[in-house]
């Protein structure tokens, strides 16, 4: 005979193993979330693309890269700052482990970056924006839902409203989508 108490402790256990994840483990589009020395990068595997919501320490630019061998190197790298209340942001490759180019300017590249916004305030920029999973060009990393990435952050110094200035802070992390 089935044990009552037995099904209903294990009943209770599922339940608290459900409801103590952060993550609503039904929900397909719920938001995954990282911190790394103060950068904070929230995304969300949604049909075909990735939104992204990246915060960093910095009232300059900030950035994230997807998918590089090492820090910059060969990312995917997303990076944007506010100016007034306009989000700027570009779709860069990173070409060595330190520097970064637009994709425009390389050849066959192109902008992949859609649903820009973002707001700066305490110190710290925020960015959001969407890209494909995979573009199909060159300079993108093709990303898969479920698999793990290194990530990259980076950060300019604060008021660099740019694209270009050299960094401040740069630190890496890996995800799964
Ligand atoms: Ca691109
Ligand atoms: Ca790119």
């Amino acid at each position: 005979m089935l044990n009552l108490k037995y099904v209903l402790f294990t009943f209770l256990v599922i339940l608290i193993l459900i409801t103590g994840c952060n993550e609503n483990p039904f929900d397909p589009n719920s938001w995954n979330t990282t911190s790394k020395d103060d950068f904070n990068l929230k995304w969300r595997v949604s049909g075909s693309n990735l939104e992204v919501e990246l915060k960093g320490p910095s009232t300059g630019w900030v950035a994230v890269g997807f998918g590089g061998s090492y820090l910059m190197h060969d990312a995917n790298i997303i990076i944007g700052y506010l100016s007034g209340s306009s989000a700027n942001i570009r779709d860069d490759f990173g070409i060595t482990s330190n520097t970064h180019e637009s994709d425009s300017n390389l050849q066959g590249g192109q902008q992949n970056v859609s649903d820009k916004s973002g707001s700066e305030s305490s110190g710290k920029t925020e960015i959001r924006f969407t890209i494909p999973l995979d573009s199909g060009d060159l300079w993108d990393v093709a990303l898969t839902d479920g698999q793990s990435y290194n990530i990259v952050f980076i950060c300019g110094e604060d008021g660099a409203d740019n694209f270009t200035s050299d960094y401040r802070t740069i630190t890496n992390t890996s995800i799964t989508l």
